[in-house]
């Protein structure tokens, strides 16, 4: 993937016929059915190629991988909070090394189990005791299970940021039509539940979506299956909101759209979990 850094002191490990380049930074994946990177901080998938597909997710080719920094692409983990209800902004779970706990290979697909545990800095921060468990399984789809254990509730969302040829030409259903509008300081909102097509900055919190997303594309159709959430984020800074991110170039709007399986209005309990499920369907047209 271009911009992306891999490191001098990698090491190869052989599972089965896959491999894991494991680095300092994170996990190069190869598998006869994708291609795929993630990193150590956050656990963040940021890269997923169906062998012969495209790329699932964006990222930001101006997001530089910084300790502590979160990175703009794939799929940030925000957790313990959503938003700014604390700080840093989508809590710590993003910016944070979690220990890979176990990785395994068949011809189906990769296993990697990601842990963060609590500590003297996450204490500063959130005082209270937590195992937060990633379970990542990707093969033909990409599915992901976040598993909380916690002192205190808590809540998360899977941040996922998809890629898109063209924005004008995605529309977006299973969202529900009622929605908390963040560019209205929350107002809560109605609409048709009819399909989305983002046309200008968005960001919402649909609290009653359908378990299905679809991101629909000219040639692609990308299918979200939810299970345990409350809410699913969209969110597009658009032009004018691009332009106060550092790390987004001026047409990147153009490119993508997060659309985020999450539980806010219905925090997490001290022991839950959130599942999300993403399959992409390519189709070409014939003219
Ligand atoms: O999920 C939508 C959102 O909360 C937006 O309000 C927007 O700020 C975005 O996340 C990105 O946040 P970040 O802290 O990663 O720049």
């Amino acid at each position: 993937m271009a911009g992306i850094f891999w490191c001098k002191n990698s090491w190869r490990v052989s599972i089965n016929a896959h491999s894991i380049k494991n680095t300092e930074i994170g996990f190069e994946l190869h598998h006869p059915l994708f291609d795929a990177t993630i990193l150590r901080q956050g656990a963040q998938l940021i890269h997923f190629q169906p062998k012969g597909g495209e790329p699932l997710f964006w990222s930001a080719e101006l997001s530089t991988f910084e300790k502590g920094k979160a990175f703009r692409g794939g799929i940030p983990l925000c957790w313990p909070w959503f938003g700014k209800a604390g700080n840093p902004a989508h809590g710590f779970a993003r910016i944070l090394e979690w220990d890979l706990i176990r990785h395994e290979g068949s011809k189906e697909g990769m296993q990697l189990v990601f842990e963060l545990h609590d500590s003297e800095m996450t204490r500063s921060l959130w005082p209270y005791a937590f195992t937060t468990r990633l379970e990542m399984n990707l093969g033909c789809d990409v599915e992901l299970s976040l598993h909380v254990n916690a002192e205190k509730e808590s809540t998360a969302a899977l941040h996922s940021y998809f890629t898109c040829k063209n924005i004008n030409d995605v529309k977006v259903t299973g969202l529900g039509g009622i929605y908390t509008d963040s560019l209205q300081k929350g107002k809560s909102c109605e609409s048709q539940n009819e399909p989305l097509h983002v046309n200008q900055a968005i960001d919402r919190i649909y609290t009653q979506p359908e378990t299905k997303t679809i991101l629909q594309e000219k040639e692609r159709t990308i299918s979200i299956f939810h299970e345990n959430h409350s809410d699913v984020v969209v969110w597009n800074p658009w032009m004018e909101g691009s332009a106060n991110i550092s790390d987004m170039k001026k047409d990147d709007y153009t490119k993508m759209l997060c659309i985020e399986s999450a539980r806010i209005s219905k925090p997490f309990t001290c022991k839950d979990r959130l599942h999300v499920k993403i399959q992409s369907k390519t189709t070409s047209i014939l003219t």
